[in-house]
């Protein structure tokens, strides 16, 4: 009979921790960018930013505008204020659709990364920077997903099942 209540406190612990990792791997997202995603523009922004559902870390952000050329159309560094990531555009050229990249950490430590797009249907007189190259290494499988619910769960089960052992031994 203990073994089967141990039993049945571990698989009740391990659903639990289950069930929290859901909430705890639901991380930054971005609820708003300037440009809209896929809008229409005549006129070329001077920057373009996206804000998340949460501060982010000022360090590691990374955000790039690549042109239908394939060149580079932003330049500087990323900013990072509170919740907004933006980067500064250089004076726009062909037309056609330009793609934001981003990348950006949480303040929980995770890595978000994204994209969006826009159009711009009148071309511009600028001059792009260098060909663009990817943004970095997409993030391994797998990192989203919390590992500590899982080792909390387990520790807790064991220990639930061994004071209950010697409860019923007493
Ligand atoms: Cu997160």
């Amino acid at each position: 009979m203990n073994r089967f209540a141990a039993a049945l406190i571990a698989v009740a612990f391990v659903v639990l921790s289950l069930a929290g990792a859901g909430p705890a791997s639901a991380h930054a997202t971005v609820i708003a960018t300037d440009p809209a995603d896929n809008a229409t523009l005549s006129e070329a922004p001077a920057r373009v930013s996206a804000t998340f559902n949460e501060t982010m870390q000022p360090a590691f952000a990374a955000m790039t505008v690549v042109g239908p050329d394939g060149n580079l159309w932003s330049t500087g560094a990323p900013q990072v204020q509170d919740a907004v990531v933006a980067v500064e555009l250089r004076p726009l050229g062909p037309t056609g659709t330009y793609t934001v990249n981003y990348r950006a950490t949480s303040a929980d430590g995770h890595v978000v990364t994204g994209s969006w797009k826009f159009e711009l249907t009148v071309a511009g007189t600028g001059t792009p920077g260098p060909s663009a190259a990817p943004l970095a290494p997409p993030p391994q499988p797998g990192d989203d997903l919390p590992v500590w619910p899982f080792i909390v769960g387990a520790c807790v089960a064991v220990g639930a099942g061994a004071w209950w052992a010697a409860r019923r031994r007493t």
